[in-house]
C-alpha cells in the first residue's frame, strides 16, 4: 500500500509536469495537447481487444463492469476472446496469418517474442503514446523499477503488464498443525533444526491422537520435486520462484541448481527423506490437491500453502471430526545461510501490446492508462461497479455487497467478481485492499494469524526475479542449447532426494549440466540481468 501512495503522488507530479510542458511549448506542445485524451470522449470510438476469456462468464457477453467502463469512457469495446487454454495456439496462428485481422490491443501470447514482433512491425512501440497519455503507466515505472525493463525490447517499450500490489499479503508459506504441536507439548519451529525435531516427534508419536502412533505423515508436498525447493530458501537458494538463475553478491549470474549450497541443501533433503519426515509420495501424488486430500484426513503435520487455503482446509478437517483443527501459518525457517522466502513476483510476465492494425494507438494507451493506475480504474478492475458489487465508506474502506459475498449458486466472491468482468481483459493493478476485504469471512483467529504472518514474513520476503526479454541475438545464441536441461535437473534432484542416485554423483550431475551448455545460457542471463539493473533512461 505504501507503493500506491507513492504512485499516486508521482501521478500528480507527472500530470503537473505534462501540463506545464503543454502550457510553455509552442506548436509542438499544441500538437501534443491535441493527442491528449480525456474520458469520456466527446465522440464515441471503438477498440477491439484480444484476450483470454473469463472462466465464469464470457467477456463477449457485455459484462456489467465493461458496460460501465464503456459508459465512463465512451469507448465501445469489441471483444475477441479465446478460451484461456487455447489462447496461445490460436493467437500464434493469427499472428502468422498477417496483421490486418489482428485486434487493436492483444495480450502477447506466451512464447512469442516482443523483440521479434516489434522488429517485424507487428506490434508498435508505445513510448511516445505513453508520453502523451500514460501518466499512470509512467508512475508505475517509478513504483516498480523492474517494470520498464520487463516491458521493453530493442530500446522500445512494447507492453503494459498487470501488477500485483498484494504480492506480499498472505504469502505462500509453511504451515503446521497447531493442535498437533499442542498435543505433543511442542512450540512452533523457528529454525531448520527445530523443524527436524518437531517433525520427528510427529513421526514417532501419536500426533493426531487417534491411538495409532504410525499413521502420521510429518511433512507432505504436492506432486513434483519443485515443491521441495521451497526449503532451499533457507540455504539462500532461489530455486522455487526464480528457477535458479540468480546473481551472486557481485552481480554475477549463477545457476544455483549446481552450486555448493545446492549440494548441501540436497544432502540435507536426502536426510530429511531418509529420516521419514517427507511424504514418500511427494513426487508421485500428481497434484497439490491430492496432498490437500491427505491434509483434510488428518494425516499431515506440516505442508506449504497460501494462508487463504487455511479456512477451507480447517472447515474440512472439522467436518471430518477433528473439532480442534488449527492450521498455523509460519514465517520462513532460519537456515544455515538465510532466512528468506521467495514470493510470486509483483509483476506479471505477460503484457498487453498494441498491434500495427490499431489506427488509434493514443486511444489504446489512454484506455489502458485509465484502468491501470487511476483510483477509479483500480476500483473498477478490482471491486466492480460501486453500489452494485461494492460500497466505499466515507473513510475509504470497501465492503462487498451481498451479491458478491452470498451468491445463490455458491460462487466464491472472486468468482462472482470475475463474472462481472473484474481482473480480466486489460492490464490492472491487483489491489491489496481487495484481498483484505476478501478475508472478512475468516474467523477472528484465522484473520489475526494471516495478518501476523504477513507482517512477520515481510522482512524476509523477496520477489521472484523476472528477467527482461531476450534479444533476437540472444535467442539465436542459445537456440538448441540446454533444451531438456530442466527435465534433467528435476530428474536428478528428485533422485538425490529419495536416494536412488547417491550424492556421490553430484559432481557428475554438475558436469553434465555444464556439458549441456549452461555457460552459454548464463551469458545470456547475465546480459538480461544487466539490462534489468541498468534501468534504461526514460
Ligand atoms: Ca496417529
Amino acid at each position: 500500500m505504501k507503493n500506491l501512495v507513492i504512485t499516486r503522488m508521482v501521478t500528480v507530479l507527472l500530470a503537473t509536469a505534462l501540463l506545464l510542458t503543454t502550457m510553455m511549448g509552442g506548436a509542438f506542445a499544441q500538437a501534443q495537447q491535441d493527442a491528449t485524451i480525456t474520458f469520456p470522449l466527446e465522440s464515441p470510438a471503438e477498440i477491439r481487444i484480444a484476450a483470454p476469456d473469463g472462466m465464469v462468464a464470457s467477456l463477449a457477453d457485455n459484462l456489467p463492469l465493461w458496460q460501465e467502463i464503456e459508459r465512463l469512457t465512451n469507448v465501445k469495446i469489441t471483444w475477441d476472446v479465446i478460451a484461456p487454454v487455447q489462447y496461445v495456439e490460436v493467437m500464434k496462428l493469427r499472428i502468422a496469418a498477417g496483421t490486418n485481422q489482428l485486434a487493436d490491443i492483444m495480450l502477447l501470447p506466451n512464447g512469442l517474442s516482443m523483440t521479434d514482433l516489434g522488429a517485424q512491425g507487428i506490434i508498435v512501440p508505445l513510448e511516445t503514446y505513453i508520453e502523451r497519455n500514460g501518466a499512470n503507466i509512467k508512475a508505475m515505472y517509478e513504483a516498480y523499477p523492474a517494470l520498464k525493463p520487463l516491458t521493453s525490447a530493442g530500446g522500445h517499450i512494447y507492453s503494459i503488464n498487470a501488477l500485483n500490489e498484494s504480492a506480499y499479503l498472505a504469502p505462500y508459506c509453511f504451515v503446521i498443525r497447531k493442535d498437533w504441536l499442542d498435543r505433543l507439548n511442542l512450540s512452533a519451529p523457528e529454525t531448520i533444526e527445530d523443524w527436524m525435531t518437531v517433525l520427528t516427534a510427529f513421526k514417532d508419536q501419536d500426533a493426531n491422537g487417534n491411538g495409532d502412533p504410525s499413521d502420521e505423515i510429518p511433512f507432505s508436498a504436492g506432486g513434483h520435486a519443485w515443491y521441495t525447493t521451497f526449503w532451499g530458501n533457507a540455504w539462500d537458494l532461489h530455486l522455487f520462484q526464480t528457477g535458479g538463475y540468480y546473481p551472486d553478491e557481485n552481480g554475477s549470474m549463477q545457476f544455483e541448481f549446481i552450486s555448493e549450497k545446492a549440494r548441501e541443501f540436497y544432502t540435507w533433503l536426502n536426510q530429511f527423506y531418509t529420516d521419514g519426515l517427507l511424504d514418500p509420495e511427494f513426487m508421485t501424488l500428481g497434484s497439490e490437491d491430492k496432498m490437500f486430500e491427505k491434509v483434510v484426513l488428518d494425516q499431515v503435520g506440516a505442508f506449504m500453502c497460501y494462508p487463504s487455503n487455511i479456512p477451507t482446509l480447517e472447515a474440512a478437517l472439522i467436518a471430518n471430526g477433528v473439532e480442534d483443527a488449527y492450521i498455523l501459518p509460519l514465517v520462513p525457517p532460519k537456515g544455515r545461510y538465510a532466512q528468506m522466502t521467495e514470493i510470486v513476483g509483483d509483476l506479471s510476465v505477460d503484457g498487453f501490446v498494441v498491434t500495427s492494425n490499431c489506427d488509434n494507438p493514443d486511444l489504446a494507451v489512454a484506455l489502458m492508462n485509465f484502468l491501470y493506475g487511476s483510483q477509479q480504474g483500480e476500483d473498477l478492475m478490482n471491486f466492480g461497479v460501486e453500489g452494485w458489487t461494492y460500497n466505499k465508506a466515507a473513510d475509504g474502506t470497501y465492503s462487498f455487497t451481498d451479491i458478491v459475498t452470498n451468491d445463490p449458486n455458491g460462487l466464491s466472491a472472486s468468482e462472482v467478481l470475475e463474472g462481472f468482468g473484474c481482473q480480466l481483459g486489460l492490464p490492472y493493478v491487483k489491489s491489496s485492499e481487495r484481498e483484505e476485504v476478501m478475508m472478512s469471512g475468516y474467523s477472528e483467529r484465522q484473520l489475526a494469524d494471516i495478518l501476523d504472518v504477513t507482517d512477520r514474513t515481510r522482512p524476509f520476503a523477496i520477489s521472484g526475479l523476472i528477467l527482461p526479454p531476450q534479444t533476437e541475438e540472444e535467442t539465436e545464441a542459445i537456440s538448441g542449447v540446454g533444451g531438456d536441461l530442466m527435465t534433467y535437473v528435476w530428474e536428478m534432484t528428485g533422485r538425490f532426494t529419495i536416494g536412488s542416485e547417491s550424492m556421490d554423483q553430484w559432481d557428475t550431475y554438475v558436469q553434465t549440466i555444464k556439458d549441456m551448455g549452461i555457460d552459454e545460457i548464463l551469458k545470456v542471463r547475465q546480459a538480461q540481468y544487466d539490462r534489468l539493473v541498468a534501468q534504461p533512461a526514460q
